[in-house]
């Protein structure tokens, strides 16, 4: 059972949340209502998760996907562990470098549900948060 408001595929309760944080602040976010940002076992809650993106009209969400550790090994964020599923958009990950910034975190795109890798302090068109619970 989820708690009010939020909406549930078999294997978890999501909340989206209106405003834009730098993955970070994304994170933190997440953890303060006992959640965390979306980690994707499936194509199934690839594709909720994308519906709810563009239900509320958003850009892309952050995903719990990091590179901090080793530099290119993409892993969900609380294990640390590799993914099984991804769901890469064409020709990403590929680490872009802007300015000072390495991409090490991870956005999915809400038109097509496809993934990519984004400076994490890159907040801008970001208009959302989707948090994750068992
Ligand atoms: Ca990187
Ligand atoms: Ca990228």
């Amino acid at each position: 059972m989820c708690p009010p408001k939020w909406n549930a595929t078999q294997q978890f309760c999501y909340i989206f949340i209106a405003h834009s944080y730098t993955w970070s602040a994304a994170s933190a976010t997440c953890a303060a209502l006992n959640a965390r940002l979306p980690e994707v076992p499936s194509e199934t809650e690839n594709n909720f998760i994308a519906n709810m993106l563009r239900t509320h009209g958003a850009h892309s969400g952050w995903l719990g996907m990091e590179d901090f550790a080793t530099e290119g090994e993409f892993v969900w964020a609380t294990s640390q562990e590799l993914p099984e599923y991804t769901n890469w958009n064409s020709g990403e990950p590929n680490a872009l470098v802007v300015g000072d910034e390495d991409e090490d975190c991870v956005e999915m795109i809400a038109s097509s549900g496809k993934w990519n890798d984004e400076r994490c302090e890159h907040s801008i068109h970001r208009f959302s948060v989707i948090c994750q619970k068992e």
